[in-house]
């Protein structure tokens, strides 16, 4: 075994046969978290695309584990069978780092945030995650101290989270001081903006650039010389073809945090609630580009743990298995 092969703390987690395989040999394996099957898009969409952001993965020649609790089990790895299941769930939990204990201790089904995800995929030993966007600090946060478990945990958590920057529904501004505070290197891929999830430019610059998997797999490398170091946030911007552009996107994510607030929308379900307002405010377009900026995300993430195994396996004396 690698001593990169961190011990699974538990028999509370399961690991796919494939994942585990890919585990044990060094394969580079990229973690999916689970809400945005559940709480991210709608049925059957949702299993539908995290079918193919799987694809996208194995076509970059890497393992994806897709994450989620599953009756009391932390799953990583689902299979077909188990995919649809969640994906067609009408009561599944979405748990974040405050839930998941939960969740498991009483046996429920729920899917994992990029909190949760991140403390799984380390548990396992997976150091490349991707997702759609990372939860943030919401607009008002100085009134609703609504900040996401997803900062705590990129500051405390030792995986690379690959995302098209965060949800533009949420103050940039402040996540960006945020993540500065809690030592988390930003870094946009191939642009010097941070991007605003559906829309490529926030119009706030990124802290760091980098143009290829290699950079930022040399990135991980070294902070993992660190220990205590924490997670990395790469932003890469959705595809050209995709987006929405931000003075498009302003108006319509101005309504949907507004009705949000009518209705006394808080804590975990302001983001789903407003994601649903704005797929249905542009007329499904907004679900058309976060899938595409979804596979575009996972494809890099897949690169970057390819140029990450390697680099593993380059520091492993051949033959043997310690490091
Ligand atoms: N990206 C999407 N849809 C989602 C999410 C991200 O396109 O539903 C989820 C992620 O799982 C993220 C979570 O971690 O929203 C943030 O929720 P909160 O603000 O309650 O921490
Ligand atoms: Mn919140």
């Amino acid at each position: 075994m690698s001593t990169r092969l961190s011990p699974l703390p538990n028999s509370r987690i399961v690991l796919s046969t494939e994942v585990a395989d890919a585990r044990a040999s060094g394969q580079a394996v990229v973690a999916l978290e689970s809400t945005i099957i559940t709480h991210g898009m709608p049925w059957p969409k949702n299993a539908e695309t995290a079918r193919t952001v799987e694809s996208d993965i194995r076509a970059q020649g890497a393992v994806p584990a897709t994450i989620a609790a599953l009756d009391g089990k932390l799953h990583i790895g689902l299979s077909e069978g188990e995919m649809e299941r969640l994906a067609e769930a009408k009561a599944a939990m979405k748990c974040s780092r405050a839930d998941l204990a939960f969740a498991l201790a009483t046996g429920r089904t729920g899917s994992t945030t990029v909190a949760a995800t991140m403390m799984a995929a380390d548990a396992a030993g997976i150091a490349v995650f991707a997702t759609g966007g990372i939860g943030g600090v919401h607009r008002g946060a100085q009134e609703s101290f609504d900040i996401s478990a997803d900062l705590e945990e990129l500051a405390r958590t030792p995986v690379c989270v690959v995302a098209a920057g965060a949800k533009a529904l949420l103050d940039l501004p402040k996540t960006l001081e945020v993540l500065e505070t809690r030592g988390v290197p930003v870094v946009a891929y191939g642009t010097d903006d941070f991007p605003a999830f559906w829309s490529r430019v926030s119009g706030l610059s990124a802290p760091y650039r980098m143009d290829t998997p290699e950079e930022i797999s040399a990135l991980l490398a070294v902070r993992r010389g660190f220990p205590g170091h924490g997670g990395v946030l790469v932003a890469n911007p959705v595809p050209e073809t995709a987006e929405i552009p931000a003075s498009e996107m302003a108006g319509v994510i101005d309504a949907a945090v507004a009705e949000a607030a009518k209705r006394g929308i808080s804590g975990k379900d302001v983001t789903p609630f407003v994601l649903a307002l704005i797929y249905e405010l542009t007329g499904g377009r907004s679900l058309e580009t976060n899938i595409a900026l979804v596979r575009n995300n996972a494809r890099l993430a897949a690169q970057i743990a390819v140029c990450d195994a390697q680099a593993g396996k380059d520091a492993t004396p051949s033959g043997s298995s310690g490091a």
